[in-house]
């Protein structure tokens, strides 16, 4: 393997492993857009904190066997570097018309268009999800959980610059215009939004955060390993090493829930309650009741189905076809890799009912993606389960059903409950409560959301980790907070 790949090179102002100071083009490029970005990271980064120094994760090196430095840091200093996976000797496209053909190293003309689009797609989600955050260090119930949102932060950021690298160097003018407009964009701006519809919605508070990086993140990791596999080896690269960043979040979330839902059945059981769906009981305790997780669940998983696209998407099918945008883990399928005769089973609405239609593979490509993902959902609701069922309680986390408050796709334009039964919009609005959380249960959870910044203290709504970041003490200081 390449030894200089491996490592990156901190000399320049833009540490990379992609040779930047021999580009000279694309580092000029950079630089320019650098001031910017440390201007957009001042205006919508993290909310405070900015001296503080947070112990964090730095990538140094994109060796599997150890890629990552933990240190003190204060953010505005992170170094936000461009990272490739190491180049594969003789990689070939996997899939598509093209299968089999030499991965491309520059962009295919009549592909330019679909690709840059789907660049900046993935590109816009990374900023917004650190502007929807932005608030949550004022109310972290500890020094933990804070550092863990900033490392999720700075890294997020390190993944706009990685789709703008891409853009900078392989879209000239059209790129660098497109990497401007990522820094313009606002998450929820009324005249300026984010691109896709759950980049626009508030993360109010500690339990919505936890939420957003179990299912949101896990969208993210979908389309990255679709991205992954794509015939445009740069992209592939990058997708790949992005990856390696992204298991940290999704283990945020999925943490920070179990975490949540642990303390919640202590607190029951200490107070003798024996029905978890007594909700005024269970929340005079101070903890976030399982009905009100049920909830939030939902609609975080609701949000981020949306995020997959139409069931039946010709966009979808024109990306495989291209050899832009593989499915997940594509190498490993056995199958022809071109679909060109192949079904795929697509939940629709017919006659007003939910029906089960065979679809031809290619133009069902969304779907099945998201079949992958509902499958690496359901990892976590085991888990979660599996606490309150140790606590001895019958209460049951579920995913609903794919129908359930849906804003795009084939279930847009009706409405159903989690269970997949299809209500009017009159019924709908009489009970929508039940399903998705009230302005009543998030003025309950924010009222829970008092910061704690005490080494090694957490907030009475949560339980401490079993164990700590790179395996630090229950007392570390992970943020040394400046006032
Ligand atoms: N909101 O054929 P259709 C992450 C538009 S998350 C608004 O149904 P397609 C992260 C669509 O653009 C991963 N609009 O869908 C997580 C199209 O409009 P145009 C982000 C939407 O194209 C946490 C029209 O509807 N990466 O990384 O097959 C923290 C018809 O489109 C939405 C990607 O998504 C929506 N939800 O699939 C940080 C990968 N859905 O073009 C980061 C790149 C659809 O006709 N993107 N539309 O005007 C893609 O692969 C695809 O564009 C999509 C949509 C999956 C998003």
């Amino acid at each position: 393997m390449n030894v200089n790949i491996m490592n990156v090179d901190y000399s320049t102002k833009i540490p990379n492993n992609v040779n930047l100071s021999a580009d000279r083009q694309v580092l000029k490029a950079l630089e320019g857009w650098h001031p910017g970005y440390m201007n957009w990271w001042s205006d919508m980064g993290p909310e405070g904190f900015q001296q503080s120094l947070v112990y964090l994760r730095t990538a140094y090196s994109v060796d599997p066997r150890g890629w990552a430095k933990f240190d003190y840091v204060r953010m505005p200093d992170y170094r936000w570097g461009i990272l490739l996976a190491p180049q594969e000797e003789n990689r070939v496209i996997p899939f598509g018309e093209h299968y089999g053909e030499p991965a491309w190293q520059e962009v295919p003309g009549e592909y330019r268009a679909m690709l840059r689009r789907l660049i900046v797609i993935q590109g816009d989600t990374e900023p917004a999800s650190v502007e929807q955050q932005r608030h949550l260090g004022k109310t972290a119930p500890s020094l933990y959980d804070l550092r863990n949102l900033f490392q999720v932060n700075v890294e997020e950021g390190r993944h706009l610059w990685a789709m703008v690298y891409l853009l900078q160097k392989y879209f000239g003018r059209d790129g660098r215009e497109e990497a401007d407009e990522l820094l313009r964009r606002r998450s929820g701006d009324a005249d300026s939004p984010r691109m896709l519809g759950a980049f626009n919605e508030a993360t109010p508070d500690w339990l919505s955060f936890f939420m957003f990086t179990y299912f949101t993140d896990r969208d993210g990791k979908m389309q990255l390993h679709s991205l992954a596999q794509s015939g445009f080896d740069p992209l592939s690269r990058t997708c790949r090493f992005m990856l390696t960043e992204e298991a940290h979040h999704m283990f945020v979330g999925e943490t920070g829930i179990t975490r949540v839902v642990q303390r919640t059945c202590e607190a029951m059981k200490a107070a003798g309650i024996t029905d978890p769906t007594d909700v005024a009981k269970v929340r005079a305790l101070g903890v976030i009741d399982l009905p009100t997780i049920q909830k939030k669940l939902n609609l975080h998983y609701s949000l981020s189905l949306d995020l997959f696209g139409s069931e039946v998407s010709t966009n979808a099918a024109n990306a495989f076809n291209a050899g832009i945008k593989g499915r997940y883990h594509e190498t490993q399928i056995k199958d022809d890799h071109r679909l060109r005769n192949d079904t795929y089973p697509v939940l629709k609405l017919v006659d007003g009912k939910i029906t089960r239609v065979d679809e031809p593979a290619l133009t069902a490509l969304n779907m099945r993606l998201r079949d992958d993902y509902t499958q690496d959902c359901v990892k976590g609701l085991l888990r979660w389960n599996k606490v309150i069922s140790t606590a001895g309680y019958a209460y049951k986390l579920t995913l609903p059903h794919v129908a359930f408050h849906r804003a795009i796709g084939e279930f847009k334009d009706i409405h159903a409950t989690p269970d997949g039964v299809l209500i009017d919009s009159a019924t709908w609005n009489k009970r929508r409560h039940e399903w998705v959380p009230s302005t009543e249960d998030g003025d309950f959870i924010a009222s829970l959301m008092k910061p704690v910044t005490g080494i090694g203290e957490f907030a009475p709504w949560i339980s401490p980790p079993k164990v700590g970041i790179n395996n630090k003490p229950g007392d570390f200081e992970y943020v040394k907070i400046e006032t």
